[in-house]
C-alpha cells in the first residue's frame, strides 16, 4: 500500500528521512499478502529479472539469474562500524560509524530514482513472539521483497505488534542502480559490482547495504540481523544468537532430543537438518536449518528457536539422493536463483540426481553435458518455505522453543579432524568451537578450498569481538551448569590417503547422531583421547554400513603428530584476540598439547 499503515512517529520519520535521502519515485509498504507477492514477482517477470518456471513442473516459482558480479556474501565489503574500533574485533572490517555513513549517504543520494521504495516490516521469530525481534528493510529491489515474504514473516501485523515502540532494527538496502533517465531501460539484475558496502551499525541496531541484491547480503533479516546484530543483542542480554542448524531427533522408542549445529555456509547444514536416517526406527525432523536463537528456559535449560520462515539453501548437489526432504520443499512456491534452466522450463543444476541435457546455464548460455562447463553456479540457492518441507517439527514454530541437549560443531576437513570427538566440559567445547577449521566454499567470494580457522561458524556473521563472544560462551557455561547442551565435533569429510571419502555422510549420519543421542542419555560408551572423548569400539552403530574395520579406525583416530604440528596455528589464532581471550581459552590450549605430547 502506498499509504503509512502506521502512526508509529519513528518508523515514519525514518523512513522519510530514508526516502528524502534515496528519491524514489514512490514508496510502498509490504503487506506479505500472496497478492503482493505476485505483483512483486510479475513487476520482476516484466522487467526481465525473472521468469516463472513451467507451472506444470514447479507452480508458482520464479527463475532468477543475477549479474555474474554479484553472486554471493562479500566478506571484504562487510563491515561492523561499532563506536569502538576495539569492539569490532580482529576478525572484522571496521570504520566510523559516522565517516561510513557519510561516505554510504554519498551513493544513497538518489539511488532509488526510477524505482520504488518497498518498506518491508519482519519479524525474526514468530510474531508476537516474546523472543521474536521486529526489524524493517527499506529495499528497491522487488526480488529482496519476494524472497523475505519466503524467509521472514512480513506484513502489517509486525506493525500491529510493534505499536509505537521504538524497539525494531532498521535496516537500508539498495541495489545501487538509480534510473535517471525519463524510460531509461533497467538491467535484469541492477546491482553497483564496483561499489558494494554490508555495514552494520551495532550500538544503533542499523543496517546499511548497497550495491549487491544477493543472498545474504540484500535479504538483511537473515545474517545482518539475525545473526550480526543479534549477536550483540545477545551478548548485553544474555542469550545466544548463532549460526546453527536445528533438528528433532527421534529414538525408536519415541524419546526426543534436540540438536543444534554450527557449520560454516555450504557445509551440509540444510542436509543434516532434514535428513533421512538409515537406521531403522530413527527419525530426523527439522526445526531450522541455519540460524538459532537460543536462551534459558525458566527450568534452566538452553531452549532454541528458528528466527527465519523458509530455507535460503545451496542447490548444486541436492538430489533425492543426499537431501530428497528439499528437493521437495521446493517443488512449488519456490525462488531459484542462479541454476540452469531446462528447455522444458525446470531449473536443474550438478548432482541434483536427474540426468543432463541440452540446458541453458545460469548465464543463459546454450549448456551441453560435455562442454566443460558447470550449468549453475556453484553457490546457486533455492527459496523455499520452511512449513513446505516434509520433516518440518510440529513444534518448529513454538514460541518457547526447544530444548537443546547437544552441540555439534563441524565443517569440512579432509585430514585431521576424526568423525566424532566429544568434549569433556562445556569450556573445553568452546575451545573446540573456537579453532574450528573448514576449507571455504563457494559461499562467500573468495578461493575455494583454503583451510580457514572459522570459529562456531560465526567469522563471518559475529557482530563484535571474537574474543568476548568467546567470554560470552564460557559465561553462559557458567550460568547453564550441568543443565548445558554436551557438546561434539563432527567431520564427515575426512579423506584416506589416496582419497577416498572414509565416511558415507547424508543418511548415514544417523549412526553418529544416534551415538550423540546416546552420549546425552548416559547409554553409549566414550573412550579419551587426545582431542577430548571419542566412541569406544562397538559404540557406533556400524551395523550393515560396508566398511573397512580399518577406514573406521582411521576416521576415529587422532594424528598426534598432524596436531602437534597445528598447535603453532591454533595458538597464533588465539593470539589475535589478544587481552579479550579468556585465560581459559589458552589453558585449553596448554591441555590440548600437553595431551598430544603424552605418549
Ligand atoms: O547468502 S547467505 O549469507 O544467505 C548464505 C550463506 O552464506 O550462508
Ligand atoms: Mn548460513
Amino acid at each position: 500500500m502506498t499509504s503509512a499503515p502506521t502512526s508509529n512517529k519513528l518508523l515514519l520519520d525514518w523512513v522519510e528521512d530514508v526516502k528524502s535521502m534515496c528519491r524514489p519515485d514512490s514508496v510502498y509498504w509490504c503487506d506479505g499478502s500472496d497478492a503482493e507477492f505476485q505483483t512483486m514477482a510479475q513487476t520482476m517477470v516484466d522487467c526481465g529479472t525473472a521468469m516463472w518456471l513451467s507451472p506444470e513442473k514447479r507452480p508458482n516459482s520464479l527463475y532468477i539469474r543475477s549479474d555474474p558480479a554479484d553472486v554471493a556474501r562479500v566478506e571484504d565489503r562487510t563491515f561492523i562500524c561499532s563506536e569502538n574500533e576495539a569492539d569490532a574485533g580482529p576478525t572484522n572490517h571496521w570504520k566510523d560509524p559516522e565517516e561510513m555513513k557519510e561516505i554510504l549517504r554519498g551513493f544513497y543520494e538518489g539511488c532509488m530514482q526510477g524505482r520504488t521504495l518497498y518498506v518491508i516490516p519482519y519479524s525474526m521469530g514468530p510474531v508476537g513472539s516474546p523472543i521474536a525481534k521486529i526489524g524493517f528493510e527499506i529495499t528497491d529491489s522487488p526480488y529482496v521483497v519476494c524472497n523475505m515474504h519466503i524467509m521472514a514473516r512480513v506484513g502489517s501485523k509486525v506493525l500491529e505488534v510493534l505499536g509505537d515502540s521504538d524497539d525494531f532494527v532498521r535496516g537500508i538496502h539498495s541495489v545501487g542502480h538509480p534510473l535517471t533517465e525519463p524510460k531509461q531501460a533497467d538491467l535484469a539484475w541492477p546491482c553497483n559490482a564496483e561499489n558494494k558496502y554490508i555495514t552494520h551499525y551495532p550500538e544503533t541496531r542499523e543496517i546499511w547495504s548497497f550495491g549487491s541484491g544477493y543472498g545474504g547480503n540484500a535479504l538483511l533479516g537473515k545474517k545482518c540481523h539475525a545473526l550480526r546484530i543479534a549477536s550483540v543483542q545477545a551478548k548485553d542480554e544474555g542469550w545466544m544468537a548463532e549460526h546453527m542448524l536445528i533438528l528433532k531427533l527421534t529414538s525408536p522408542e519415541s524419546e526426543v532430543k534436540y540438536v543444534a549445529a554450527a557449520f560454516p555456509s555450504a557445509c551440509g547444514k540444510t542436509n543434516l537438518a532434514m535428513m533421512t536416517p538409515t537406521l531403522p526406527g530413527w527419525k530426523v525432523e527439522t526445526i531450522g536449518d541455519d540460524i538459532a536463537w537460543m536462551k534459558f528456559g525458566e527450568d534452566g535449560r538452553l531452549y532454541a528457536i528458528n528466527p527465519e520462515a523458509g530455507f535460503f539453501g545451496v542447490a548444486p548437489g541436492t538430489s533425492m539422493e543426499s537431501n530428497p526432504n528439499a528437493l521437495k520443499s521446493v517443488s512449488s512456491n519456490a525462488i531459484f536463483t542462479n541454476c540452469a534452466l531446462t528447455k522444458d522450463g525446470d531449473i536443474w543444476w550438478e548432482d541434483m540426481g536427474v540426468e543432463a541435457e541440452e540446458l541453458t546455464d545460469w548465464l543463459s548460455r546454450p549448456w551441453t553435458p560435455d562442454c566443460g562447463r558447470t550449468a549453475a553456479h556453484p553457490n546457486a540457492r533455492f527459496t523455499a518455505r520452511a512449513s513446505q518441507c516434509p520433516v518440518i517439527a510440529d513444534e518448529w514454530e513454538d514460541p518457547a522453543g526447544v530444548p537443546i541437549s547437544a552441540i555439534l560443531f563441524g565443517g569440512r576437513r579432509a585430514s585431521a579432524q576424526p568423525l566424532i570427538t566429544e568434549a569433556l566440559d562445556w569450556e573445553h567445547g568452546t575451545f573446540m568451537g573456537a579453532m574450528m577449521a573448514s576449507e571455504k566454499t563457494a559461499a562467500a567470494a573468495g578461493v575455494v578450498g583454503e583451510l580457514r580457522r572459522d570459529p562456531m561458524a560465526m567469522l563471518p556473521f559475529c557482530g563484535y569481538h571474537m574474543g568476548d563472544y568467546f567470554a560470552h560462551w564460557i559465561k553462559m557455561g557458567e550460568k547453564g551448569g550441568d543443565k548445558m547442551p554436551k557438546i561434539f565435533y563432527v567431520n564427515w569429510f575426512r579423506k584416506s590417503d589416496d582419497g577416498r571419502w572414509l565416511w558415507p555422510g547424508f543418511g548415514e549420519n544417523s549412526r553418529v547422531l544416534k551415538w550423540v543421542f546416546e552420549r546425552c542419555e548416559g547409554t553409549a560408551e566414550a573412550v579419551p583421547n587426545a582431542l577430548g572423548l571419542t566412541a569406544a569400539p562397538g559404540s557406533l552403530d556400524v551395523e550393515n554400513l560396508d566398511m573397512l574395520p580399518e577406514d573406521l579406525e582411521e576416521l576415529l583416530s587422532v594424528d598426534k603428530a598432524l596436531w602437534l604440528s597445528e598447535m603453532p596455528s591454533i595458538r597464533e589464532h588465539l593470539a589475535k584476540f589478544g587481552d579479550r581471550l579468556p585465560a581459559a581459552l589458552l589453558k585449553q590450549a596448554d591441555a590440548l598439547e600437553a595431551r598430544l605430547k603424552d605418549a
